[in-house]
């Protein structure tokens, strides 16, 4: 039996697969990448033997619509398929050898589902991802219930948001840590507190890194701010493709009631978009970016690849528009 434990490079993705191979460990091939990088399933190999069941895949926190064709593929060559995800699934195939756990509540995150499979065996590590996916309050409440205390609430969003952090880049070269090395760091860990309270652990050289990139962050060109939006301009740079996601977090939970716009400049001199929905307000952002060419996405958080310099404008108002 050949296991392959495919899982998005993000907190979600790590701590999802931490919490299942902390209970069920398993000698597995790890399959991941940057956050973006979500089509993963297409890389486990085909057997052409049909007959099974030499091959069981976890898939964990990709999109089942956005990897349809590898896993009917895997199916179909009798791979044993355990699926857990909270992104959009298109339509689950009814198979006996899929065993799919998909929620699509936007208060849930893929973590919490396998925390709720696991009957919060590893609680700890799911409260920490659900900070890291930007479930702030989701998180707190559970924090909370669970009897931990304000300060163990924060160290688990610090470091859910670390590793979430992480996992932001162009391409593996710009992390600190490929996610698959970071998970074979943080499951040796028995709780997230083990590994805060260890000087040497990747949350201590995060933290570090994090607070630099910040750093030049908050030096950023305004390019908008009233009180529907508020954009940014950040410069095509590996520590701005690293900060983007989680500085546009930070802004848009600092600022509930606006639309959150980061602009990165791509080499070829058009922009990258990230658009969050307001906060208080978690629609439209996928409607607004599908408007343009390169453009997609989720009603909170959407985004485009290329938007020609000349198209900034149009986007702003549209953006306005759409919130004001
Ligand atoms: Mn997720």
């Amino acid at each position: 039996m050949t296991y392959y434990d495919v899982f998005n490079g993000d907190a979600d993705g790590i701590l999802s697969l931490v919490q299942l191979r902390q209970v069920q460990p398993r000698d597995s091939i790890l399959i991941t990448g940057v956050k973006r990088d979500i089509e993963l399933l297409k890389q486990v190999p085909i057997d052409g033997s049909s007959n099974s069941s030499g091959k069981t895949i976890t898939v964990l926190d990709v999109s089942m619509e956005k990897n349809k064709a590898a896993l009917q593929a895997q199916l179909t060559d009798g791979a044993d398929v355990f699926y857990a995800d909270h992104h959009r699934s298109g339509n689950i195939p009814q198979q006996v050898n899929l065993n799919a756990n998909i929620d699509l509540d936007a208060n849930t995150c893929t973590a919490l589902i396998v925390d709720k499979l696991l009957n919060g065996e590893k609680h700890h590590w799911a409260i920490a991802a659900a900070y890291g996916d930007n479930l702030i309050s989701v998180a707190d409440s559970l924090a909370k219930t669970a009897g931990l205390s304000e300060t163990e609430a924060e160290q688990l969003k610090e470091l859910g948001v670390l590793i979430n952090y992480n996992g932001y880049g162009e391409s593996l070269d710009d992390l600190h840590f490929e996610p698959a090395n970071l998970y074979n760091n943080l499951v040796q860990y028995p709780s997230p507190f083990d590994c805060i309270s260890d000087q040497h652990s990747p949350f201590h050289l995060l933290k570090n890194a994090y607070q630099s990139d910040l750093k030049k962050a908050q030096s950023a060109v305004v390019v908008n701010d009233d009180d529907t939006l508020l954009a940014l301009e950040l410069e095509d740079a590996a520590w701005a493709r690293r900060i983007s996601g989680v500085f546009g977090n930070q802004l848009a939970n600092q600022n509930p009631d606006k639309a959150i716009l980061i602009l990165t400049q791509n080499t070829d001199s058009s922009y990258r978009v990230s658009l969050r929905a307001p906060i208080n307000n978690k629609q439209g952002a996928g409607d607004v970016c599908s408007q343009f060419e390169t453009g997609g996405g989720r009603a909170a958080a959407a985004g485009i690849n290329n938007l020609p310099q000349t198209e900034l404008k149009s986007l702003l108002s549209l953006v306005s528009r759409f919130y004001g």
